[in-house]
């Protein structure tokens, strides 16, 4: 008895066809999907979104903008120097309110009135000069003149040496205290 060519003979002989063709289609859907949600230029994006980020994130980024710390007290913009006109004791051998080492705090002072951005409130500033001879060179030299007013107001103007006072009237630097609020 000869099989029919619709018989389990035939139906065996196309199981591997009929299969793999199953598999194909299953395969095709699934790379389609992949593709829509995953595709090559979001897949791209993603990966330059997490190097960008990740270069921003640790580049030494300038959050002040160019703007010098207010709290650096070896920059003219410190705010206690609102004031100074001279040179900074803190890089003279000093510091902001100490003369260095083979100089002496001058007898009169000039102040000043000058705003904290750290408490937002105003304050007398005391500025001393040091005076006598010290080993430091190539200190800052800043021109605060907040308040000031030209020389021919002698008693406003800060462009003075305050070691005039001083046996030694040798100026070395500028301090600069703070000696009360204002206001
Ligand atoms: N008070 C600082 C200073 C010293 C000498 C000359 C001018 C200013």
């Amino acid at each position: 008895m000869s099989s029919t060519p619709r018989g389990w003979k035939h139906a065996l002989s196309r199981a591997p066809r009929v299969l793999g063709e199953a598999l194909e289609g299953l395969l095709v859907t699934s790379a389609r999907r992949s593709a829509r949600t995953h595709g090559r230029r979001s897949a791209l994006a993603q990966l330059g979104g997490l190097l960008l980020g990740g270069a921003v994130t640790t580049l030494p980024f300038d959050r002040a903008f160019g703007a010098p710390a207010p709290e650096d007290d070896e920059t003219c913009t410190y705010w206690r120097y609102c004031a100074l006109d001279g040179f900074l004791c803190t890089t003279a051998g000093g510091s902001k309110s100490t003369c260095p080492m083979g100089s002496e705090a001058s007898q009169v002072s000039w102040v000043g009135t000058c705003h904290n951005p750290a408490d937002k409130r105003d304050y007398l500033v005391s500025y001393y000069d040091c005076c006598g001879n010290t080993p430091f060179t190539g200190a800052k030299f800043c021109l605060g003149s907040k308040g000031e007013r030209p020389p021919y107001t002698m008693g406003l103007n800060n462009d003075v040496n305050w070691c005039m006072a001083n046996a030694n009237k040798g100026y070395h630097c500028t301090v600069a205290i703070v000696v009360g609020t204002a206001g």
